[in-house]
């Protein structure tokens, strides 16, 4: 049988290849010096793509490809894809839900405990020589006992909650609807923000959740409060961060998404009271694989029967 053709614009790994390749001809956008000759000439070959949450669908891809049937993301948060304009095309959007949420509410854990045992200073103490000099590192503060702030009751914020039991938290949390939990809901991000000591924001990204973490709701969090992005940089305001993280008026943050990924601000970089990670929040072998399995499986039952296992709501019509 004739090999089905995919236009693959983010890597994949080995794996994804070889377990696609019997039944799909892969064909590499992303690398290319010639995109837009190539898409104008072959973009209408392709009924299937396959991308993953950084690139997203471009719109120069969307629009060169009429007969595309499927789409196939590596990753869960799909912001960088127009899932709607793509479900009235009828086309279907799959992603990679719950088998990353472990591993980014970890990362969130990883970087709580950095930010407030400050794990980055104590190292640099201890292999500095600093210790022998000038004595002990001083002390810093428990993640036990606190009250934490989610933004984004969903699947990786609920994963989020059940690891916070463990350092016996109070969990409060505003979503766009109240859910039947045992935390304390607050109907806006300021209104939470200001209930807790810990702020984690874990909504998608895109236009309806753009600076949620404002200037406002940072004072609200106050001089005490940590917050920690594991969602999308598009959900604070950057500058708004850095400003209050000068001024004083948080007293530290993790980082692992910004607004101009890879870029970082300057000003972040050089503050030790800021943890920084390069959007590793699901970057483990064994979550990758896991989401690498679900993206090929997703192609896979779609080339079987029409369907995909794991669509974006907007499409979960068609
Ligand atoms: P999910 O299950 O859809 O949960 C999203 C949560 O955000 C839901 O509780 C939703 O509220 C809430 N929300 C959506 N829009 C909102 C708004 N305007 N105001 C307040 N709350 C809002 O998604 P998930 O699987 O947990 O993933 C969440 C996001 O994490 C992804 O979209 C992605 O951007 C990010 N992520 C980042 C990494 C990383 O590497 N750093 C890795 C994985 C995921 P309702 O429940 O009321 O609808
Ligand atoms: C990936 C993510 O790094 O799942 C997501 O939404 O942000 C990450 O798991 C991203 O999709 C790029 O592959």
């Amino acid at each position: 049988m004739a090999k089905v053709k995919l236009l693959q614009i983010g890597e994949i790994t080995d794996r994804m290849r070889d377990a696609l390749s019997d039944a799909f001809e892969i064909d590499v956008l992303f690398d290319r010096d010639d995109r837009s000759a190539f898409l104008a000439e072959h973009g209408a070959d392709y009924p299937a793509i396959l991308t993953n949450g950084h690139w997203g669908v471009p719109e120069d891809v969307a629009a060169a490809t009429p007969n595309l049937k499927v789409v196939s993301s590596y990753g869960v948060g799909y912001d960088a894809i127009d899932a709607d304009a793509f479900a009235d095309r009828g086309i279907k959007v799959a992603h990679t839900p719950d088998v990353l949420n472990d591993e980014v509410a970890n990362t969130f854990v990883m970087l709580w405990l950095a930010v407030s045992r400050e794990l980055i200073p104590s190292d640099r103490h201890a292999r500095s020589g600093n210790w022998e000099k000038d004595g002990n590192y001083p002390l810093t503060r428990s993640v036990q006992n606190r009250r934490v702030g989610i933004l984004g009751l969903g699947r990786i914020g609920q994963t989020i909650a059940d690891r916070c039991a463990a350092f016996d938290a109070e969990i409060h949390y505003h979503s766009r609807s109240k859910k039947d939990v045992p935390y304390t809901y607050h109907d806006s991000a300021v209104s939470l923000a200001q209930a807790v000591e810990v702020l984690v924001a874990i909504t998608p990204g895109g236009p309806e959740t753009h600076h949620l973490v404002n200037a406002e709701v940072l004072s609200a969090l106050g001089s005490d409060g940590l917050f920690f992005n594991v969602a999308r940089g598009s959900v604070v305001d950057e500058a708004a961060l850095v400003r209050a993280l000068q001024d004083g008026n948080i007293a530290g943050a993790g980082l692992d998404v910004f607004d101009e990924e890879p870029k970082i601000p300057d000003a972040l970089k050089s503050m030790d009271n800021v943890v920084l990670t390069p959007h590793v929040a699901s970057a483990t072998h064994e979550t990758r694989q896991a989401m690498g399995d679900l993206v090929v499986a997703n192609l896979k039952q779609w080339l079987d029967d029409g369907s995909v296992k794991t669509p974006v709501p907007e499409c979960r019509h068609l």
